[in-house]
């Protein structure tokens, strides 16, 4: 696409403003004259050829044009008939330079917004910039639309008109048919009239069509009156503040085709989602805060940079009230939606506007996306997200997961609720689900290998951290190589409890014979266990079943100190009462003494306590430790009850996910 600026005329009502230079070359801003002004904006939506018709001091024209030193290619026409012609004429001499490309035809007086330039550029027509919002223009040129296009322009038109301005973007055949009758004016002498009355004598082959612009600045400046008002309101436009909200851990194309957009706007300012927002909805970042807002601070034309630090852009809509809020269209639908709805509420407040852009679903795009999730998923990056968490958070949940399906439902659910994301921090592969699923009981009869194996299929499909119940952790012997697998996996943290000889599930309780490990042996295995691991992230949490077996608050704390005192990198305390006081008293005075080390707790029976409770008393970790199992195998016996009872499947239908849904459930990468 070229543009066409017609500069050739003299200015003559500018007065000693045009003495000596083009009207185009008079200031409208600070730094800027009508034409850079212009030749920048076009720059911006990426123009790279102009064309311009010069006349009244040409040389001057070329000379200032060059002196600018934009990435445009100029071909200058000089129009030598400028202060006898109108500038059909100016055209008719630069046709031969007009004739291979779409063209955006502007007066070289005109002053415009960008967001006027981008409604005439994103068009997918032939269009003129024209207002249904201000009142016809007395000697100024007006568009007389017929059945939704634009049938004549010229200033004596009232009827069914529009006020219009000198600004199009013509498509190459359109834009031909009219160049063709300006070349015929022009050679049977008819050189002083506007373009537009050839445009009108061909207007039902050169279709072009009105293009709203609304209030947006487009003016064209013809006296010093017009450039004094004009001029202010360049200067209201410059002022203008746009806002953006990014989480991107990189910036690709996509991003700054759309950072382009928002910087013509105005101003623009980002926020960058803080790391704990950015994992309420997504996951852990793999790049920190400051990484990602040094991003944006060093990238031109982005004037600030703030903390976002919810998912919520009200609180910086509020304190920095910009003139635009730019998003792509993406968040019309989906999670982001209350979100969207919100900022539309808060602009509303105080008059801010609300600027959506297509979004892009170029496919390599999602390829870098699957990339770096990919990334994300990988032992090294994986293993420490947990440490990270808790430091981050305070309080974190990990869900049960047996299996690469139940993994993905930890990794994918995510409930929005008061405009908050929540979903599950990482996942916990409990003995008890891991062994149900296999048919055995949960007496550390499914070996390693069979467990290391789950863990597997959960890694392939997942990222988020991984916390895996390790029973009592077996010999030390042994234990110290599950370590270092777990770690060489990119498990976070492995929980073994303090029981030996034959292991059987917590929730029995006293139900059935289960020893419990001295202090000394256990000790010794978490010591053990540390010594052997390589990397620093990597958690060992030491359990304790004192109070499951009924040995008291005393023992359980003594033990908890030793443990953490071993090298444990968290302390898990568990019970099977319903009543979560035994839970409390022990957090308490453990934290009366150790403020530092993590508290895990597994609220199967204490279930009422809420995770906000839990954190308020110095609780770190909230393992959900078998829900999806308690959930799904019901489900199952169900249908398969009903299919025996009804001796077909028809009546089991309801109950089951279509087939569709299940084949679609899980995305080819
Ligand atoms: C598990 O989930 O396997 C556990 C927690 O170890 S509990 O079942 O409560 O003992
Ligand atoms: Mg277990």
């Amino acid at each position: 696409m070229k543009a066409l600026i017609l500069n050739s005329g003299l200015g003559q009502r500018m007065g000693v403003i045009t003495n000596e230079h083009p009207k185009c070359m008079t200031e409208i801003s600070y730094k800027n004259t009508i034409l850079s002004r212009q030749l920048r904006q076009l720059v911006s939506f990426g123009v790279e050829e102009v064309v311009m018709t010069t006349g009244y001091y040409n040389k001057v024209l070329e000379e200032y044009c060059n002196a600018l030193h934009l990435p445009l290619k100029y071909t200058f026409v000089n129009n030598p008939l400028y202060d006898k012609t109108n500038y059909i004429y100016s055209i008719y001499c630069a046709k031969d330079a007009l004739k291979d490309d779409d063209i955006i035809l502007m007066h070289g007086d005109l002053v415009f917004e960008s967001r006027v330039m981008e409604a005439v550029i994103d068009n997918e027509n032939s269009c003129m910039a024209v207002s249904s919002t201000l009142p016809l223009p007395e000697k100024d040129f007006k568009a007389v639309i017929k059945d939704g296009r634009i049938e004549k322009v010229g200033i004596e038109f009232f009827d069914n008109a529009m006020a219009a301005q000198p600004l199009y973007k013509l498509k190459k055949e359109d834009w031909l048919v009219w160049l063709q009758n300006i070349v015929k004016f022009c050679e049977s002498d008819n050189r002083k009239v506007y373009a537009e009355n050839a445009f009108n004598e061909v207007s039902d082959k050169c279709k072009i069509y009105p293009c709203d612009v609304q209030d947006m600045l487009c003016a064209e400046i013809d006296t010093p009156e017009d450039l004094k008002v004009v001029s202010q309101k360049v200067a209201e436009v410059n002022e203008r503040t746009v806002y953006m909200c990014f989480s991107t851990e990189y910036i690709h194309s996509g991003h700054m085709a759309i950072i382009n957009k928002a910087r013509r706007l105005g101003r623009l300012i980002i926020g960058v989602l803080s790391d704990e927002a950015v994992s309420s909805f997504k996951r852990y970042p793999l790049i920190p805060f400051a990484e990602r807002k040094a991003l944006f601070e060093n990238l031109a034309g982005v004037e600030r940079v703030v903390t976002q630090d919810s998912l919520s852009y009200a609180k910086n809509l509020r304190a920095l009230k910009p003139d635009y809020v730019v998003h792509g269209n993406d968040w019309c639908e989906g999670f982001q939606k209350p979100i969207r709805q919100e900022v539309c509420e808060v602009l509303a407040e105080y008059g801010g506007k609300l600027v959506e852009y297509p979004y892009s679903n170029n496919p390599v795009y999602k390829e870098l996306d699957a990339n770096h999730r990919a990334e994300a998923a990988m032992p090294d990056v994986r293993r420490g997200r947990l440490r990270k968490l808790i430091n981050m958070k305070g309080l974190v949940t990990a869900m049960e997961a047996h299996s690469g399906i139940t993994g993905l439902i930890v990794e994918k659910t995510a409930v929005l609720q008061d405009g908050k994301t929540y979903q599950f921090d990482a996942m916990w592969i409990s003995s008890l689900c891991d062994s149900t699923a296999k048919g055995k009981p949960d007496i550390e009869l499914v070996d390693m290998t069979s467990r290391f194996r789950t863990i597997d299929d959960i890694m392939e499909v997942t990222t988020k951290p991984i916390i895996f119940d390790g029973d009592t952790g077996g010999l030390t012997e042994h234990f110290v190589y599950t370590v270092r697998t777990l770690e060489r996996m990119g498990v976070s943290m492995v929980i073994i409890e303090d029981k030996t000889g034959l292991k059987k599930n917590s929730l029995f309780g006293t139900e059935v014979k289960q020893t419990q490990d001295s202090i000394e042996n256990f000790c010794a295995k978490i010591q053990a266990g540390k010594k052997a691991q390589k990397t620093k992230e990597f958690m060992i949490c030491a359990r304790i079943e004192s109070l499951i077996l009924e040995q008291g608050m005393e023992d359980a704390l003594t033990r908890a100190f030793a443990f953490s005192g071993a090298g444990a990198d968290a302390i898990m305390i568990h019970s099977r009462k319903k009543d979560p006081a035994e839970i409390f008293e022990f957090v308490q005075k453990f934290r009366e003494k150790n403020t530092v080390t993590p508290i895990v707790v597994v609220p199967t029976s204490f279930n009422t306590v809420t995770e906000q409770e839990f954190k308020d008393r110095g609780v770190n970790v909230v393992i959900y430790a078998n829900q999806l199992t308690r959930t799904g195998f019901p489900a199952m016996q169900d249908a398969a009850r009903t299919i025996l009872e009804n001796h077909r499947a028809k009546e089991c239908d309801d109950k089951c996910m279509s087939i569709k849904e299940i084949i679609t459930l899980i995305p080819e990468e």
